[in-house]
């Protein structure tokens, strides 16, 4: 028997909490009120949003030079999905978990995805990952996966990405990203057109063993671990690689992979005016692909993204529904406070995002009032919305604090009885 936070447990701390947290929310449907916005449809919006987990993030990440693991850590996927029902249990904001192949992989399908299913969880977009060796394959990735100049190594990594697709389609999952450490660390290592060339042929392949209900998601990273040029450098070949391919390619966004101080709410605006926006991947960043906390960093930009989200929702309707899911590494908090933190971070801008007065906003746009319009967005990004994301997890039967709620059920020190540290487990990856 795996331990799991008693639901009656819930009930009872949030019973201490709601008198607190009633008072604070009709407080805000006042503000809100008098600004013609029904603090009930927030709610509803908040309740009906989603981001999903990566299965990665709930064991301790690392950086290039050390890992320094935590207590009670997941030793394999069964583990991670627990973890994983648990924050979604506390949050009721993340019913999806985003798999990484060959890190997750499992041998039972059925009883992964069964598992999944009693915790209320559901397999987002799987992830392949051709930017290490895996234990026992026949070629390495050394010099590059999908465009690598042997052609082995790349029927090898276009195997790899139509395993993920079948393992994906046994979990239920509908979507593939596929990011690549293919690139260059020296000028002239590489033809750059070649390597391209060479990716689209393996990415033709692998777009044609795609079910029909499924998308691949093309996702670009600046550097790292290529120095020089990376193939899938920015959102620009990843735009033009999507359209190459066809319908069922798309591009996800990684907030973490820009240069610094690159806009990325434009690159937003961009990809779905022209239908190619499939996903994000969120996290922070202060100077490169960091992988911090949602929000922990820069929640303007978090916000500004929403808005233009909310903008395309508003043009496309139901057409358009990009996955949401968060890509991040935890090195010195515990994991699961980190994704409960960040994933309600995400949610919180998308609410911010919802309260923006766009009447005004386009009418101050109309008059060349730049001032007044950048103010619009202010003050729904000032708008302290923490009691309607309490409120929307209370009524769904999570925590109205999630953190607190955690800490006082000691579900890592009941994990750390569960798990024995094991050698080499899956959860000392790279992140
Ligand atoms: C990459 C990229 C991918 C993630 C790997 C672990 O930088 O963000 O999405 O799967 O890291
Ligand atoms: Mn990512
Ligand atoms: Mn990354």
């Amino acid at each position: 028997m795996t331990y799991r936070i008693d639901p009656q447990f819930i009930a009872e701390q949030n019973t201490r909490a709601h008198q607190q947290l009633q008072s604070d929310y009709e407080a805000l449907a006042g503000v809100l009120s008098r600004r013609g916005c029904d603090i009930e449809t927030l709610t509803r919006q908040a309740q009906a949003f989603a981001v999903a987990l990566p299965s990665w993030g709930v064991g301790t990440g690392g950086t290039r030079f050390a890992r320094f693991p935590g207590h009670g850590e997941p030793r394999n996927v069964f583990d991670k999905i627990d973890d994983c029902g648990t924050i979604h249990q506390l949050t009721r904001v993340t019913p999806g978990v985003s798999l990484h192949f060959p890190w997750d992989r499992t041998t039972d399908a059925r009883a992964l995805r069964e598992a999944a299913t009693r915790l209320g969880l559901h397999f987002d977009a799987v992830n392949s990952n051709t930017f290490q060796d895996a234990a026992g394959q026949a070629h390495s990735y050394k010099f590059g996966s999908l465009t690598a100049l042997d052609p082995e190594v790349r029927a090898q990594a276009v195997a790899h990405n139509i395993d993920c697709i079948e393992l994906g389609h046994a979990l239920g999952s509908k979507g593939l990203t596929v990011w690549i450490g293919d690139g260059a660390n020296f000028p002239g290592q590489s033809n750059l057109r070649g390597a391209l060339e060479r990716y689209l042929e393996s990415m033709r392949a692998i777009y044609a063993a795609l079910p029909s209900d499924w998308l691949v998601f093309i996702e670009h990273k600046l550097f790292e671990p290529a120095f020089y040029a990376t193939t899938i450098a920015d959102w620009g070949t990843s735009f033009a690689c999507a359209t190459e391919l066809g319908p069922k390619a798309k591009c996800l966004v990684d907030l973490g992979h820009h240069a610094p101080n690159t806009n990325i709410e434009m690159i937003v605006a961009r990809l779905a005016q022209f239908g190619k926006l499939g996903g994000f991947h969120f996290n922070d960043s202060k100077y490169g692909d960091d992988d911090l906390d949602s929000g922990s960093i820069n929640p303007f930009q978090l916000f500004l993204v929403f808005n233009e989200l909310r903008d395309a929702a508003g043009r496309d309707g139901q057409a358009f529904s990009p996955a949401y899911m968060l890509d991040q590494s935890h090195n010195v908090t515990d994991p699961i406070e980190s994704l409960m933190i960040s994933a309600v971070e995400v949610q919180r801008a998308y609410v911010q995002a919802a309260l923006v007065d766009t009447q005004a906003l386009s009418h101050h746009q109309m008059n060349n009032d730049a001032l007044m319009a950048a103010q619009t967005l202010k003050q729904a990004f000032r708008t302290d919305v923490s009691a309607i994301l309490a409120m929307a997890r209370y009524r769904c039967g999570g925590a109205i604090d999630p953190v607190a709620l955690y800490r006082a059920s000691a579900y890592r020190d009941h994990k750390r009885e569960e798990r024995p540290a094991v050698r080499g487990s899956s959860s000392s990856g790279i992140v």
